[in-house]
């Protein structure tokens, strides 16, 4: 027989949101009268607008023909989309063979941990998306949870915290590592300022390192004054690569396209462009991104989508809205509950002092019957606090913020 993979023995516990969605499936089978509503997973739940919708039909009907039928595509992504990204969405600060098309960012994030390999440190803002640590642990760039600890070892925690801004210690990078950053981030919902990011670039090339920035959330922005991308900062292109969504700017979360940006300067210790290695991944062991998802995401970037776009995350960030003030009411007020995030962000990050996330997880679904995320999933730091999503249809959302201003705590 064969042996185990060592490194998947690694994993402490199973994938955050498999998990809530095994706890959310037996709470309802033990109690089917429950009207349970998620503000859980951030799945996206608005129907594709029309204009992107006219997209993707459009190129089905020319795959029914033999003019318009294309097979097996460029693996790294048709050039009017990468051109089209780099122009509408970069305003030109990267040039399109810099822009490589995907099935997704989480696609994307497992194959650069592919690309870098296990000889490589890790940082993380501490909580973090669960697949920037997880990752690292299958490849065994990280190892097992040493007993006591809480954390895996060979990855930095960099704890984000309400005491300081949920921007890290930056000193606490190592050498020659990957640091995992994301903003707008999940789950804080804080933006990165861009004297953060300037600082953070800084202290990157500092130490050799290379930040990983997942902008998966960037439509989300509203404040101009903060950075869309770590491009926008001087230095990031000889210290960065980028991975990015169309998943919650329009919906795609289930029709699946994604990019990477990785710049022409970013070079490895050997001087081998990292480029070349990460050009020579994707053409192995990716195929391309769905010819018809593609055709859709090209519809979304021009002035009819970017229009549709804007207002489908106008309507998350309204839900947003509601969720916030439903965590300030008086029943949260007297239990001390801080709330952060969900301006600039489809996040809320609220703080349940002297109580376990696990716990409170459990409280909201059986008294409230509304599904969250514990923040203690996404690291040691989110312990005691509870992500809130707001990518649900607006009545489930009102509906769930009415049963939330009845919680007892
Ligand atoms: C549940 C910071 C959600 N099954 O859709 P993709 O692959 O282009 O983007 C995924 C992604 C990338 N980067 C960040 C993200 O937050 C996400 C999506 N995260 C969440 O609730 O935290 C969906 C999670 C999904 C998953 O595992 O990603």
């Amino acid at each position: 027989m064969l042996n185990r993979n060592k490194n998947l023995a690694n994993l402490a516990s199973g994938y955050l949101f498999p998990e809530i969605a095994k706890r959310r499936k037996q709470y309802a089978a033990a109690h089917p009268e429950a009207k349970i509503i998620s503000l859980g997973i951030g799945n996206t739940t608005e129907p594709l607008t029309p204009h992107v919708v006219d997209g993707l039909k459009n190129e089905v009907l020319k795959l029914g023909t033999h003019e318009g039928y294309s097979g097996y595509g460029d693996e790294t992504g048709n050039m009017p989309l990468r051109e089209k990204i780099a122009t509408a969405l970069y305003k030109g600060i990267v040039a399109p063979e810099e822009v490589f098309i995907s099935d997704g960012a989480k696609c994307d994030i497992g194959r650069l941990q592919y690309l870098f390999g296990q000889d490589v440190a890790v940082a993380v803002q501490d909580p973090a998306y669960p697949v920037y640590v997880d990752g690292s642990v299958m490849i065994g760039a990280a190892g097992p949870v040493a007993p006591g600890a809480t954390g895996y070892s060979g990855i930095t925690y960099m704890p984000c915290t309400a005491e300081n801004g949920f921007f890290p210690d930056l000193t606490a990078i190592p050498s020659n590592a990957l640091v995992y950053f994301c903003s707008p981030n999940n789950p804080t919902g804080a933006v990165a300022t861009r004297a953060q990011l300037e600082s953070l670039v800084k202290a990157a090339r500092a130490k050799g390192s290379i930040i990983i920035f997942d902008s998966a959330y960037s439509a989300y922005i509203r404040d101009p004054a903060l950075p869309l991308s770590i491009f926008e900062i001087e230095g990031a292109r000889e210290c960065a690569i980028e991975v990015s969504s169309f998943s919650k700017p329009i919906g795609f979360t289930g029709v699946r396209l994604g990019w990477s940006l990785v710049p022409r300067e970013l070079k490895f210790a050997d001087g081998t462009p990292i480029m070349s290695d990460w050009t020579r991944l994707m053409t192995t062991i990716f195929n391309g991104a769905s010819n018809i998802a593609q055709a859709g995401g090209l519809a979304s970037l021009d002035e009819t989508g970017l229009r549709e776009t804007r207002e489908l995350t106008d309507y998350y960030l309204e839900n947003a809205k509601i969720i916030r003030n439903a965590l300030v009411g008086p029943n949260f007020a007297k239990a001390k509950v801080e709330v952060f995030g969900g301006d600039n962000a489809p996040y809320i990050w609220a703080r349940f002092p002297g109580r376990k996330s696990w716990e409170i997880f459990d409280l909201i679904l059986d008294t409230c019957h509304v599904v969250c995320t514990p923040g203690a999933g996404f690291g040691p730091a989110g312990e005691s606090f509870i992500r809130f999503s707001s990518f649900g249809h607006r009545a489930h959302v009102v509906e769930a913020c009415e049963r939330l201003s009845k919680l007892v705590l």
